[in-house]
């Protein structure tokens, strides 16, 4: 057997989907135009569907254009609807966009100019309505254009306040019309605004927490923009699944705090990448394994699909590697040195108060001379990363 058949071919159960303006982009950046040809949504679809995937989502506006009138809509749509009738893929996600029209260039729900406020809510409800109808669960919410490039021009506890009312609009929306639909909303530090509102993950679970059905939302991280802002991407994910908020998420490829760039999942971060499969398969997510990355500017069409597909076989490397780690009599012996489990049991056992624990014998130096042997554990998950274990 050749190294390139020994990982597993995707399967529908693993939940593989694909946004269209991944494999769709046309390559345009600050720098440059576009270097491929639009792609056709349909076509997508059916190419996606050969190569494994079980689903795509998409903006509004990559199925039609803005300016599209309700006739050409809704070809675009019966376009789509034929691709994915024919396939059998699903549409798990939906996402609005509320960032590339200059109509939105100081964001949209959270826009000093209130028409626009309005105008994009409007936008989302009836991209709401299209969800529904495609059945999809969840509709995903990436603020890029909510932020500031400067102090005095965005009140932020202001916009706080107006990018919980759309929330809290749409939400009451969605259960008047009785749609199955949850919001995520995407957090993302900086790019294209100076600063977006929302950040990180936590800033987002905080901020759901105030809205007026924090139910019905949750968050949609993606690696890459975790990253950007220097912190772990699996320890977010870890959080988001503890406060039962981990409704989506977005796999792609970074290098360290630079700008976004979306990469195919598994490459950049790689051993980031590893940690994130582990969590993923064994922190309750059953989701589905959502693919947020650009195709780069370097490639042709082939390159765009050698690059999806190298997303769907990165991730089913990476799940072999981390289950192997976990099976293997090793790791389960340096788990127990390293005193993992340990974590698991309550501070106070049942029935004990503060009071118990406040006078109990502990010899602190004792104590502080035992390491806590990770370097073992670690150098364990690292060689099963690296392909000389399991
Ligand atoms: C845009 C962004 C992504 C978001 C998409 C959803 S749009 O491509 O860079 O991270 O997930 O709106
Ligand atoms: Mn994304
Ligand atoms: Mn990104």
């Amino acid at each position: 057997m050749t190294a390139s058949s020994a990982a597993p071919q995707p399967a529908l159960e693993d939940k593989f989907s694909f946004g269209l303006w991944t494999v769709g982009w046309q390559g345009v950046d600050v720098f440059g135009g576009a270097i491929r040809p639009p792609m056709d949504p349909a076509y997508a679809v059916r190419r996606l569907a050969e190569l494994g995937a079980y689903g795509i989502s998409f903006h509004d506006n990559d199925v039609f254009a803005f300016d599209a009138d309700p006739e050409l809509r809704e070809t675009a749509v019966a376009s789509l609807r034929g691709a994915l009738d024919e396939t059998g893929l699903g549409v798990p996600m939906v996402t609005t966009n509320l960032f590339s029209h200059p109509v939105f260039r100081d964001g949209g729900f959270t826009n000093n100019d209130r028409d626009v406020r309005r105008f994009a809510i409007r936008k989302a409800a009836d991209n709401l309505d299209l969800a529904a109808s495609l059945g999809a669960r969840t509709f995903v919410a990436w603020g890029g254009r909510e932020g500031a490039e400067s102090g005095a021009a965005k009140d932020v506890r202001t916009a706080l306040d107006r990018y919980a009312e759309a929330f809290n609009l749409l939400g009451q929306y969605v259960l008047d019309q009785g749609y199955d639909i949850r919001f995520a909303i995407e957090p993302k530090p900086n790019e294209p605004r100076g600063d977006i509102l929302l950040p990180t993950v936590g800033h987002a679970i905080a901020f759901i927490h105030e809205l007026e059905h924090p139910e019905l939302v949750g968050v949609n991280p993606e690696v890459g923009h975790e990253e950007m802002a220097g912190l772990n991407f699996a320890h977010g994910l870890a959080q988001a699944l503890w406060h039962g908020k981990l409704f989506h998420v977005d796999l792609n490829g970074q290098t360290g705090p630079r700008f976004d760039q979306d990469l195919r999942f598994g490459a950049g971060n790689v051993r980031g990448a590893f940690w994130t499969v582990d969590i993923l398969e064994s922190g309750g997510y059953d989701g589905p394994r959502h693919f947020d990355f650009k195709p780069p500017r370097t490639e042709d069409e082939d390159g765009v699909w050698a690059s999806a597909a190298a997303c769907m076989r990165n991730y089913l490397i990476l799940r072999d590697k981390s289950r192997a780690f976990r099976a293997d009599p090793a790791v389960q012996e340096a788990l127990q040195h390293a005193r993992v489990h340990e974590l698991a049991t309550p501070t106070l056992a049942d029935g004990e108060s503060l009071a118990d624990l406040r006078n109990e014998p502990f010899d602190p130096d004792a104590a502080a001379a035992r390491g806590m042997a990770f370097e073992a554990l670690d150098q364990l998950a690292l060689e099963h990363l690296y392909g000389v274990r399991g």
